[in-house]
């Protein structure tokens, strides 16, 4: 039987090509791949005679399909000369530019062009990532296609203790989801380092810089070693950035009649919408549970949630409060710094707009006040509710007795 012998990287190249076909849906399709090839033959030449540093090129790979990649790894071993994976960045290969471009939707045109990026993946670190990426709050609010193609481009890096993984100040390269490892968040104050916060083993970071073209806005140091998941510039900007105009259009007219927010200025309101993922709960699903670690804060965007406290005479939860549209919760074990002092539950089908610990501290600072006016009023209420046969057993963490 004659056998014809596939030349390395065809498969893969005319893959490139036809996803590309398939997203853009181009009426010329001759002209779109002399388009297409064009650039891809000018990103291999970059590639080729520039030595840039290993983020750079990160940002410029070019890859095709992963599902070829991923079903036949020896291939991909094989077509070394038309395909390198992009070499992990580390904090030595980071961008060093300082000119921030201000970031306009309209001037994206182009990245539509760029080939996807694509870092070939085992099954098993498909796995895990998607297990790292399960609860990012910006991954929340893409649909399917568009997050399988940020998990396509993202790329494992292993980090040590002590490592930077980002520095205040430099120019933005990666924005990192967290798979395992805590994170100080160092932040400059009056002239000193001061650890602002932390992140532990869950969460992600670096999406300020890339976002707003802006400086990085704080440094991220590893206390042990970790990995994380990174996603370059470029993705993040096509992906993400883009998502968040939609965001905008979806959430502005809610976030603007939220009482809690009313003493916000606009710019503000709708950098929380930027970083708000959304999370949708079936009946009766639990949202919270008492005594647990605390890493957001919730906004009931439409359906109701109950809050519930246990009843330490016959340890049986108690309602003590619902919310409904507009309303927040989450938000006591935060301004407290303690575990979550109830349970709470969806009641009907329930969509919560989710902000982390990291925004809520940075974005929701100057509305703490009201906060924790309306906590102060939390054990009146419960007397009220319960008179005498409730006992608060401390300010912050009341029970029924
Ligand atoms: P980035 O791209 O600016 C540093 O790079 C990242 O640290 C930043 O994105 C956020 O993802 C993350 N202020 C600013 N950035 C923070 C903060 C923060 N926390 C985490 N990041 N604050 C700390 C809040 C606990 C406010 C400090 C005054
Ligand atoms: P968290 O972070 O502690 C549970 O998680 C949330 O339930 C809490 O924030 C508040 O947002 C919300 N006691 C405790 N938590 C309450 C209460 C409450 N009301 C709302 N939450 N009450 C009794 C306290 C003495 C109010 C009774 C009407």
């Amino acid at each position: 039987m004659m056998s014809i012998e596939i030349p390395v990287g065809l498969t893969d190249l005319l893959q490139g090509y036809t996803v590309e076909v398939l997203r853009h849906r181009p009426p010329d399709l001759v002209e779109f791949a002399i388009q297409y090839f064009k650039r891809l033959q000018e990103t291999r030449k970059h590639d080729n005679h520039v030595k840039k540093s290993p983020v750079k090129s990160a940002r410029k790979a070019v890859a095709f399909d992963s599902n070829s990649v991923e079903s036949n790894e020896d291939e991909n071993e094989d077509s070394e000369d038309d395909y390198r994976p992009p070499p992990t960045p580390n904090k030595y290969s980071r961008r060093v530019s300082v000119c921030a471009e201000a970031y306009n939707p309209d001037d994206d045109e182009d990245e539509d062009f760029e080939p996807r990026v694509v870092h070939p993946k085992s099954d098993e670190q498909r796995r895990r990532l998607q297990d790292a990426c399960r609860d990012t709050l910006l991954f929340k609010t893409l649909d399917q296609e568009q997050f399988s193609e940020v998990l396509d481009g993202m790329f494992e890096v292993l980090v040590k203790p002590q490592e930077h993984i980002i520095d205040q100040g430099d120019d933005g390269d990666n924005f990192y989801v967290i798979e395992r490892g805590v994170y100080d968040i160092i932040v400059l104050i009056n002239g000193v380092n001061k650890c602002v916060g932390k992140y532990d083993n869950k969460g992600s970071f670096g999406e300020l810089a890339l976002m707003y073209n802006t400086p990085r806005a704080a440094t991220i140091v590893a206390t042990q070693e970790g990995a994380l998941w990174g996603l370059d510039r470029a993705t993040f900007h096509r992906l993400i950035v883009k998502n968040n105009a939609k965001k905008r259009k979806m959430y502005e007219a809610f976030i603007e009649c939220v009482p809690l927010l009313k003493s916000l200025e606009l710019t503000e309101r709708m950098k929380i919408v930027d970083v708000v993922g959304m999370k949708a709960f079936k009946d009766g699903e639990r949202i919270i549970t008492q005594g647990d670690e605390a890493d957001c804060f919730y906004i009931v965007e439409s359906g109701e949630v109950k809050i519930m406290i246990i009843s330490k005479q016959d340890n049986a939860e108690v309602e003590i409060a619902r919310c409904s549209r507009g309303q927040y919760f989450g938000e006591l074990a935060l301004v407290t710094n303690k575990p979550r002092a109830a349970s709470v539950y969806a009641v009907g089908e329930t969509k919560c707009l989710v902000i982390d610990i990291q925004a809520f501290e940075r974005l929701l600072g100057s509305c703490k006040e009201i906060m924790k006016r309306n906590i102060s009023q939390y054990e009146d209420q419960l007397v009220a509710l319960f008179g005498s046969s409730v006992e608060p057993c401390g300010r912050e963490e009341p029970c029924l007795v």
